[in-house]
């Protein structure tokens, strides 16, 4: 499983008051608190400062990568902050995201070739917005496949993420998801499938519950990675005891380390 680490995102209150004081050593410790969880992307999204997010993304860049080594997860929908953030980025970085959408698209190809990153790819295009159901995801799964190919990205950079929508807003949202999943799998077997699972217990109580469910349901799908708070000790330990279940964790190897850390 990769795992992403969500914390660094302006839209947590905690996160946007440490930027607008420039507490440099705040956000430097979620990012090594979630590399210490078994964070392997951190990820740094500054998308509610609209007008700043262009000189703030490449600021989180340099801060998170003096103390961090794993490489960053730049999270826009901005093509000029995404730019900017991959020129202060060192080493492979992933962008978060492309879409389907025509000038997204057109946008942001030329970045994950110029700066060879990995690629989320989100389900999603000018026509039907935020799809509903895994047979509109899958048509864009393919439009974006075969455009990120013949650009010449790797299946193996990238990382499709289905949109996961409330099931407070319909029932079906969870098994659509579900769906689009182990056909990404079985269609484009070496590409990733990745998702910011909170969503789906939008709208609820318990939202925990949810969330932890559905992250199992996703993993037996075939889902290889999550944009998730690595910090959430619960979900850690269900995220690893279900990858050792699937068969993905030699000698339990993965499951054993991650009990061992927890006795110290
Ligand atoms: N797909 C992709 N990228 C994404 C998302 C996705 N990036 C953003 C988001 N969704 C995932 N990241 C977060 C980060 C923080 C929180 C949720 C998702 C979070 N939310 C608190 C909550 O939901 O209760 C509220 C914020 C707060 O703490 O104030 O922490 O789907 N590719």
């Amino acid at each position: 499983m990769i795992i992403i680490g969500e914390l660094i995102n302006t839209s947590r209150k905690a996160i946007a008051e440490a930027v607008s004081k420039k507490d440099v050593q705040y956000i430097q410790d979620i990012a090594k608190k979630q590399v210490e969880a078994g964070a392997h992307y951190v990820d740094v999204n500054a998308g509610t400062l609209v007008n700043d997010e262009i000189e703030v993304l490449p600021w989180l860049v340099k801060i998170v990568q003096d103390v961090v080594d794993i490489p960053l997860c730049i999270d826009s929908p901005n093509p000029n902050a995404i730019q900017k953030a991959l020129e202060q980025h060192r080493g492979r970085a992933m962008i978060n995201s492309i879409t389907a959408e025509k000038d997204r698209l057109s946008q942001v190809l030329p970045l994950i070739t110029e700066y060879d990153a990995s690629i989320i790819a989100l389900c999603m295009d000018d026509k039907v917005g935020m799809p509903d159901t895994a047979e509109q995801r899958l048509a864009i799964v393919d439009r974006l496949a075969e455009n990120l190919k013949g650009a010449g990205v790797d299946e193996k950079d990238i990382f499709f993420d289905p949109l996961i929508k409330p099931v407070s807003v319909n029932i079906n949202y969870g098994t659509e998801v579900l769906d689009t999943v182990a056909a990404i799998k079985e269609q484009y077997p070496d590409t990733h499938v990745t998702c910011g699972l909170s969503n789906i217990s939008f709208g609820l109580p318990a939202r925990q519950d949810l969330n932890q469910a559905f992250l199992v349901m996703c993993m037996t799908k075939g889902m290889d990675s999550a944009i998730i708070n690595p910090l959430d000790d619960r979900l850690m330990s269900l995220l690893i005891s279900t990858n050792t279940l699937l068969g993905n964790d030699r000698y339990c190897k993965e499951f054993l380390r991650f009990q061992r850390s927890k006795m110290k």
